[in-house]
């Protein structure tokens, strides 16, 4: 038994490491080519982190792991918001500037998306 996985692994070893390698290479330039994604989750009429900080072209996730339907929505002049999310769902949107956003269902949550430009 064990001379028969042996002589498979042996035969076969090359293969594996060509497809180690090759993974490895797909998650390095995923990892420098792909922006972050930051997640935010709204829990007790919360946004948790209520402040975060990104990078320019980072995508930010709301995901409401709350009881209540709530939304995500731009403060300033309404530029943006999300439909209302139900529990358990999310949605996502990628960030370009600085933000403060809140909660129209529940003016008194709110949060706020800081840029960095350094990449
Ligand atoms: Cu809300």
């Amino acid at each position: 038994m064990i001379n028969v996985v042996s002589v498979f692994f042996k035969k076969n070893l090359l293969l594996v490491l060509i497809a180690l390698i090759g993974l490895a290479e797909t998650a390095y330039s995923q990892h420098s080519v792909l922006k972050t994604k930051h997640i935010v989750e709204i829990k007790n009429m919360k946004f948790n982190p209520s402040e975060l900080t990104v990078q320019k072209g980072d995508t930010v996730v709301w995901v409401n792991r709350d009881i209540f339907p709530h939304n995500v929505t731009e403060t300033e002049n309404k530029k943006w918001t999300s439909a209302t999310l139900q529990q358990g769902k999310s949605w996502s949107k990628v960030i370009t500037e600085s933000y403060t956003y809140y909660c129209s269902l529940h003016i008194v949550m709110q949060g706020k998306i800081i840029v960095t430009s350094k990449h």
